[in-house]
């Protein structure tokens, strides 16, 4: 490693991999060089080398699956493919019942996790949110809810009259025990007005992540890319959650999201190369030095590519999941089924070099493969 950066010509580009290597922070302004100048090999040299640092030869993965109870929302991303209004046909509300049956389909499997996220609902409130989580309680108490996005936690929270920490508190006396990434799409304020003008904006995002880590609930953070943002928007998000990240240290993962373009309003712009997507995980690697964990979702990236992402730092590949995750499937990513057996998640660790270990949603080690 040593060699190769002394043979970098580039002295800016020379400094700034001495610094990684070193384990020093990186600026906004040295990320953005390191964007521009290095090539993909050496950004994966240094992202893996700090994904080393982090947690060795290990990739995590977990057993869980995903419930969308409805793709009503009361807002219209431009780059949603999913939402729709009221009424409409294509529109799926899940019952209270429905959802506990999908929970009873996974009775006597090993899953470790729930994920609850989807529309944000004109008429629901916070109780009815509440009622659901404690019943999946009652029915499966040995699995973490992970559940609810920023958007939705901020829709409810405010319409029930409450305070961010009260709304969260209420719901984690319930069951909620974590909160997933979705939502944070990009922070740009002008760029965000431009793809999501109407939702929770950046500083409610940060501001319902650091009341949930307050509360000790843990959450993820995410970044919708590949669309019309700049390197340097990217930092920014970045450096936004980074900065959180050292008040609360409440994160467990950074999931980079790439754009996909099919049946949404944004179809129109042509989905970045898999070039780009490996140079952003390795930059989020390396800029993120308080994460633990960068997460490649498989669902949204495609198996090849997130495995991939393994030499450019990615050290989670998420979980096995099942055929209810509508978001990625019609917005048109690679798996139009996105399910993979726990088999096939170790085999295709150990076919990138590394060790498969399963985790639980705090990433504490349930079993070594
Ligand atoms: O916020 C919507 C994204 C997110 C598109 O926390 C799109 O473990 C690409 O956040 N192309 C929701 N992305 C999903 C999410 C998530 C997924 C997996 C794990 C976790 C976690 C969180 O999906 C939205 C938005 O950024 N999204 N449409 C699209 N066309
Ligand atoms: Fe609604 Fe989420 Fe789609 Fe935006 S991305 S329209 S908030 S479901």
């Amino acid at each position: 490693m040593k060699d190769l950066i002394i043979n970098i010509a580039d002295s800016e580009l020379k400094g700034i991999a001495e610094a990684v290597t070193d384990g020093r922070r990186l600026t906004s302004a040295e990320a953005l060089i390191l964007y521009r100048k290095a090539d993909l090999s050496l950004m994966a040299l240094l992202a893996t080398t700090v994904k080393r640092k982090k947690s060795g030869d290990a990739v995590f993965f977990n057993r869980n699956f995903h419930i969308e109870p409805t793709n009503i929302c009361v807002f219209n991303c431009r780059f949603c493919s999913y939402h729709k209004a009221e009424g409409d046909p294509e529109s799926w509300e899940l019952t209270e019942n429905e959802i506990l049956n999908i929970i009873r389909r996974f009775d006597g499997v090993p899953v470790t996790e729930v994920h609850i996220t989807g529309g944000v609902h004109p008429s629901r409130d916070i109780y009815y949110y509440a009622k659901i989580l404690s019943s999946i309680r009652k029915a499966r108490p040995d699995i973490s809810i992970k559940a609810y996005s920023a958007v939705e936690l901020d829709y409810m929270i405010k319409e029930a009259g409450m305070s961010y920490t009260e709304g969260i508190r209420l719901l984690h006396e319930h069951g909620l025990d974590s909160i997933p990434g979705g939502g944070a799409e990009i922070f740009d304020p002008e760029l965000r007005r431009r793809i999501c003008p109407e939702k929770a904006d950046a500083e409610t995002y940060l501001a319902i992540h650091e009341a949930a880590h307050n509360l000790g609930l843990s959450s993820n953070a995410t970044m919708l890319y590949g669309h019309a943002e700049s390197p340097a928007q990217r930092i920014d998000h970045m450096l936004r959650l980074r900065d959180l990240q050292d008040r609360t240290g409440g994160f467990n993962a950074f999931i980079p999201l790439k754009f996909r373009r099919e049946n949404n309003r944004m179809s129109n712009i042509v989905e970045v190369p898999v070039t780009e997507d490996m140079r952003n995980y390795a930059l989020s690697r390396i800029f993120l030095d308080n994460f633990s964990h960068i997460k490649a979702y498989w669902p949204a990236i495609g198996r090849n590519s997130a495995l991939m992402s393994l030499a450019f730092g990615a050290d989670d590949l998420d979980g096995t999941i099942d055929d209810t995750t509508k978001i990625y499937s019609m917005a048109g990513a690679e798996d139009e089924r996105p399910a993979l057996s726990t088999a096939e998640l170790v085999a295709m660790i150990r076919s990138a070099g590394f060790r498969a270990v399963e985790r639980d949603t705090n990433y504490r080690t349930v079993k070594e493969w």
